[in-house]
């Protein structure tokens, strides 16, 4: 079974992502993931850190002459911040380490500060916010590009681009040739594949960025040349549109997640909802009029392409910060105010698409199988035949 873990506090020494369960024989492309590392940490509206960090993955076990060879792989990516931090967070207590604390008593609304703190029982929210941090989303995505070095394989790619920042609303539809050439394009402020619109994205930052405010939007994740019948309508938790769901909303700041039209759909009616069928006899594959239901029906990929979108709440650290109560005084006192990013609408959506790469090759190891790639790709040809056959 594929699974990942993290480890890591956002001011600690390094992150740490644990990936298991890919066949062996899978070739590992270094420069791919740290590009997608890099793809991570742009965006208009991040904040000073990311000038700090310059993501890079150091593979500590599982690979070997450039391939993984069916042992749990080990991935390491240094915080360059922690030089700054080490006599705030000393792994060993040492003399003096109490004063050099940063402590985090004014908990910020939105954060997960307050609950942390409860249910720890710490007066200062310092543990909590560290690991509660995105930062951990750069080790999510390190997973997620091992997930994508698969899934390229079987010829699936797996993108994203901005369709909001804040209430500025990318309207029209969108071809996966602007999704590739936006992404491609690294120097582009927000991966939004309209030039006016993005404009218009880019003023909505400079605004809340003067208020001392912050902004939240909407990421689309797209999986191209799905395979038809990963994940299975059978049991609740098979279905692969719950299970993209859970792994989407899992990321920082995402509040809800939607799968193809499924808010729109919602509010009209059946027959401005449901994709009508055809048959491509040269390509011997059904097609779809549309692609409303997002590549999924009944919890299965239909051979569309799957399009999961995940809705960010605004950062919870603000300049002109909001109410709270002290841990310590019960008090009331404004909320803390470390340096923050006031945007991450495209950096989630990197984060976005590891989680469906990564939930995607789950589903294609769980039908196809294999211990080695040979073994995968050959269960993979002959349903392919299968398919051609139908
Ligand atoms: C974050 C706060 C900021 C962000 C960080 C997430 O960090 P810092 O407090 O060190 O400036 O920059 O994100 C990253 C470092 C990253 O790589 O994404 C938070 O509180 O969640």
């Amino acid at each position: 079974m594929l699974r990942f873990f993290t480890a890591g506090e956002s001011h600690g020494q390094a992150l740490i992502a644990w990936v298991s369960g890919l066949p062996a024989g899978l070739p590992v492309d270094f420069e791919f993931v740290n590009r997608e590392l890099h793809r991570r940490q742009l965006g208009y509206g991040r904040g000073g850190r990311q000038k700090i960090e310059k993501d890079a993955v150091e593979a500590l076990a599982g690979i070997r002459h450039g391939q993984t060879i069916g042992a749990p792989l080990a991935l390491q990516i240094s915080n360059r911040d922690w030089p700054n931090w080490e006599k705030a967070m000393p792994v060993e207590d040492v003399a003096g380490a109490e004063d050099a604390k940063r402590p985090l008593t004014a908990p910020r609304p939105g954060h997960a500060d307050l609950a942390g703190a409860l249910k720890f029982g710490f007066h200062d929210a310092r543990y909590v916010l560290e690991r509660a941090s995105a930062r951990e989303t750069a080790a999510r995505v390190a997973a997620g590009a091992l997930s994508k070095l698969l899934l390229r394989q079987f010829g699936i790619e797996v993108l994203s681009h901005v369709i909001a920042v804040g209430s500025v609303h990318l309207a029209r539809t969108v071809t996966w040739e602007e999704i590739r050439a936006v992404c491609a394009n690294l120097e582009s402020p927000l991966r939004c594949v309209d030039g006016a619109v993005e404009a218009q994205m880019k003023a909505e930052v400079d605004a809340v960025l003067r208020a001392g405010d912050s902004v939240g939007g909407i990421f689309e994740v797209v999986a191209h040349n799905m395979p038809p019948g990963l994940g299975s309508h059978a049991q609740w938790d098979e279905k692969l549109d719950g299970r993209l769901a859970q792994a989407v909303l899992s990321i920082q700041a995402v509040k809800a997640v939607e799968i193809g039209e499924g808010v729109r759909g919602a509010t009209s009616r059946g027959s401005q909802v449901q994709d009508e069928i055809g048959y491509d006899a040269s390509r011997k594959r059904f097609t779809r009029s549309s692609n409303r239901a997002g590549g999924l029906e009944g919890g299965i990929t239909n051979g569309e392409d799957v399009i999961v979108r995940g809705y960010l709440k605004p950062i919870s650290t603000l300049r002109t910060a909001m109410q709270t109560a002290d841990l310590k005084t019960k008090e009331t006192v404004k909320a803390a105010y470390e340096r923050s990013d006031v945007c991450v609408v495209p950096a989630a959506g990197v984060a976005g698409e590891a989680m469906v790469a990564f939930t995607v090759a789950q589903a294609l190891l769980e039908k196809f199988g294999g211990d080695s790639l040979a073994e995968t790709q050959r269960n993979f040809d002959a349903y392919q035949r299968q398919l051609d056959e139908f």
